[in-house]
């Protein structure tokens, strides 16, 4: 099954590794949705997110390597035992599979989804904008159908963020969210609220921010792929309705972060990560989340 983080795949396919995935483990359903012996819905929530942009194909390998490799590697690991007995994991590798579809049938650089909107021919919110937390506010977004970020008409107008908030939303009341990663490209940067305010900062000495550094860090150790890690406004621009600020201030998880893999911002090749290095994104992604896992046993 490794030989699949070898190439990128289409929609169908991905469904198909998904099920496969379940069938070789029992405690998958929507989503997928992974816990250890305690059973479902007794631990925290740690919660991951990919392809949120359509044109941002590695975050959806990186989604499900994580996936595999929680499952398969905690039956030689006893970290990642530990950590699948102590959270219950949310994994949603294709948070925009509409949008997929068009990026890898039609048009590789599309961002939002397909939504389609009365008055204009253009298509598509921004997924990554339309999430009720200061949605609209700062110059953060754009109001027009045809721009790429895109807010919407209102907050919660495009059904997959609407789907996902309220999913979140019940995750949330039932045991708490610990760790929530929305999994994007590219620019190498480990970012943590806030999005919609460059004058709005975390706490000094606050653990969101620290294990961000934490996080960047641990990333660079596999490969030596260097990451930044900052507060998502500074270290890129203000970006209001997103969802790493909603899940860090109206569901209040104790940490959320937007992190953008390779290649860095710089590099040519943007968006068109090649192939051949999916695995080794994929390999830095996992150490990262397996050094967060072992960090927020003590914060
Ligand atoms: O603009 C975005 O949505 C993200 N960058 S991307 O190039 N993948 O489109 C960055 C969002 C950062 N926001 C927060 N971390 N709050
Ligand atoms: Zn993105």
């Amino acid at each position: 099954m490794s030989s699949w983080f070898h190439k990128y795949h289409g929609y169908d396919s991905h469904v198909h590794f998904l099920h496969r995935l379940a069938a070789a483990h029992p405690s998958v359903s929507r989503g997928i949705h992974l816990f250890g012996r305690s059973g479902p819905w007794e631990n925290p929530a740690i919660v991951f997110f990919g392809t949120a942009h359509a044109r941002e194909w590695i975050s959806t390998m990186v989604a499900e390597y994580i996936a595999y490799s929680l499952l398969s590697e905690s039956h030689v690991d006893a970290d990642i035992k530990h950590a699948l007995d102590s959270f219950d994991f949310y994994i949603f590798p294709v948070v925009n599979p509409d949008g997929l579809v068009y990026s890898q049938t039609k048009r590789r650089m599309w961002r939002k989804n397909r939504q389609a909107q009365n008055g204009t021919s253009c298509v598509g919110r921004d997924l990554n904008r339309n999430w009720d937390i200061h949605w609209g506010q700062n110059g953060g977004s754009s109001a027009s159908p045809c721009h790429g970020t895109y807010r919407g008409q209102n907050a919660f107008d495009a059904p997959e963020t609407r789907a996902l908030a309220m999913e979140l939303e019940d995750i949330n009341e039932r045991q708490g969210i610990r760790l929530f990663i929305d999994w994007h490209a590219f620019g190498q940067l480990v970012m943590h609220p806030y999005g919609y305010s460059c004058n709005k900062s975390l706490p000094p000495f606050s653990a969101t921010a620290w294990l961000a550094g934490e996080l960047a860090e641990a990333m660079r150790k596999v490969h030596g792929t260097k990451y930044k890690s900052g507060t998502a406004c500074n270290l890129l621009y203000a970006t209001s309705g997103d969802s790493a600020d909603f899940v860090f201030e109206v569901l209040g998880a104790d940490y959320a972060y937007t992190v953008e893999l390779r290649p860095g911002r710089l590099d040519q090749r943007g968006f068109r990560l090649p192939e051949n290095e999916i695995m080794e994104t994929a390999e830095e992604a996992w150490g990262g989340v397996k050094h967060m896992l072992n960090l927020i046993h003590h914060y």
